[in-house]
């Protein structure tokens, strides 16, 4: 029996439970907005449909991600309160893997949220939470969402952005960063324009990275070069839509 849960581990729906259960109580905590049980239900039914598990093309993804952020020199990953709420502890982990700063940035930014998530952080081990300082604007984005830490997402060369909006992961592409997208839905904007979109629930996602990571620990540069420019973002598009439609792959 899971703890956190009550859930017996054995239940066929484990992980799928699991989910929703910190989704429930993520918004209980004031992390996650309403919409963002809306936007877990959407991501469900493709996972459903893509089998509930890290595809050949996904796992190949977050390969090249942990590659991106290993050569990366200001990396920062972005949370928002669905990533908060489900893998908290993971992105920690990430972070410390890939050596990244962790940056609070809301599709609906409230103080009370960003503080909450900041928090919600800390308590899952996190030393330091960017975000709160909101005093960089990525250009071409209305107010609240467009804004960013000066020191964080703005100065960074590659960013991590799990469940992004379509417009600012457009507008962040637009500012040259390298783009990391974690997103169920291979149709979505924001993995149609990320350098690396992983295809694939944040919950076995964002551990995939971190194992990467650590297996190329210690990798030359030039064997972390290779593996990001053999990487084909359409390909891995195309892959996942075809599991999806199909069942093949
Ligand atoms: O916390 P905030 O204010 O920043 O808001 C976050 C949400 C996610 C509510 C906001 O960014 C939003 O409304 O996003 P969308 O436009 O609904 O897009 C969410 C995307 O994430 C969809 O394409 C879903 O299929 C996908 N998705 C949902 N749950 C997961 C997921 N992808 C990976 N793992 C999931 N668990």
């Amino acid at each position: 029996m899971d703890r956190e849960t009550d859930i017996p581990e054995s239940h066929p729906r484990y992980e799928s439970l699991l989910t929703r259960h910190r989704i429930e109580a993520g918004v209980e905590k004031g992390i996650t907005s309403k919409q963002g049980l809306i936007a877990q239900g959407r991501g469900e039914a493709f996972d459903y449909l893509l089998g509930e598990e890290t595809t050949e093309s996904a796992d190949g993804a977050a390969r090249a991600a942990a590659a991106h952020l290993l050569l990366a020199e200001r990396p920062v990953l972005s949370i928002n309160g669905n990533v908060a709420a489900l893998v908290p502890g993971e992105v920690v982990d990430l972070a410390n893997a890939v050596d990244a700063a962790l940056e609070v940035n809301l599709f609906n930014r409230t103080e009370a949220r960003m503080e909450a998530i900041a928090e919600h952080l800390r308590e899952h081990g996190a030393t330091a939470v960017k975000g709160l300082a909101g005093d960089g604007e990525i250009p071409g984005l209305e107010h609240a969402r467009g804004t960013v830490d000066a020191d964080g997402i703005y100065a960074a060369d590659v960013v991590l952005v799990p469940l992004e909006d379509g417009d600012r992961a457009q507008a962040l592409a637009e500012m040259g960063k390298v783009e990391i997208v974690i997103d169920l839905n291979p149709a979505s904007r924001s993995p149609q324009v990320a350098d690396v979109p992983i295809v694939d629930n944040v919950m076995r996602a964002v551990p995939n990275i971190t194992a990467h990571a650590q297996t190329l620990e210690g990798t030359e540069r030039e064997s972390l070069e290779r593996i990001v420019a053999e990487f084909d973002a359409d390909e891995a598009l195309e892959r996942a839509e075809t599991r999806i439609r199909t069942g093949r792959f």
